[in-house]
């Protein structure tokens, strides 16, 4: 049997992506939280388990621990495959994998707190030019997969009509976007499917809110 620790953070959005997938999986596993704000990510005790430094990553009882988010969602795909979070056609997880990673590759590393941080020590950025330069990366992104979304391959998901990866991605970082007040009310089928996402328990269950270092 497999023991699974996730190290993560509350507010995380690639955090709140592995709590979903876990969740979606019924995986039960150990919570272990990092306050990024206090740089507890950048212990050395946590760089032996994830030399980046960042959260998430998954240890088990197998081998060393898992690192990067979409590597884990796979990972716990191939390891524990129902519910899938791709579809069984090459196509499919093509376009999965595609929206999700307008995401997750596209989005997120340039709006990550290191980033936002630097804008701020390095290039005197306020707090209004970090909003600007927040929205702006999310504007390209999501610009393009609300175009993809208008696809006949969405459903009630980016995919169909079951929940899978790039849902995972669309949820949290929707969630994020509410922190910077992005607008999001040009964006209707990002939000349908938000929506849709957050009458679903293990999405529900994943909200940073729910953790127990939100408190
Ligand atoms: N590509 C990585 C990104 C992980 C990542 O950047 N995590 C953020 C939290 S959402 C983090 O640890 N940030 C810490 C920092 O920027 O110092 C993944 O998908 O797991």
């Amino acid at each position: 049997m497999v023991d699974y620790t996730l190290h993560n953070y509350f507010r995380s959005s690639t955090s709140v992506r592995v709590r979903i997938a876990l969740a979606l999986k019924n995986i039960s596993y150990g919570y272990r939280a990092y306050a990024l704000l206090s740089d507890e990510h950048k212990a050395a005790k946590y760089l032996q388990i994830n030399p980046q430094g960042l959260v998430p990553s998954l240890e088990t009882n197998e081998g060393p621990a898992l690192t990067q988010s979409l590597a884990i969602l796979e990972y716990l795909d191939e390891t524990h495959p129902a519910p899938p979070l791709l579809p069984k056609d090459p196509l499919g997880r093509a376009r999965v994998r595609a929206l999700s990673q307008i995401i997750a590759c596209d989005i997120h590393p340039v709006n990550n707190l290191r980033i936002l941080q630097m804008l701020k020590s390095e290039f005197n950025a306020d707090k209004a030019a970090i909003k600007n330069w927040f929205s702006h990366w999310v504007h390209e992104g999501f610009g393009a997969l609300e175009t993809r979304l208008g696809e006949s391959d969405t459903g009630k998901f980016c995919h169909g009509d079951q929940p899978g990866m790039a849902d995972i991605c669309l949820f949290a970082q929707v969630l994020n976007n509410a922190r910077f007040d992005v607008d999001m009310d040009i964006y209707p089928h990002i939000m349908r499917i938000h929506k849709t996402c957050t009458s679903l328990s293990a999405f529900k269950a994943a909200m940073p809110a729910a953790q127990i270092d939100a408190q």
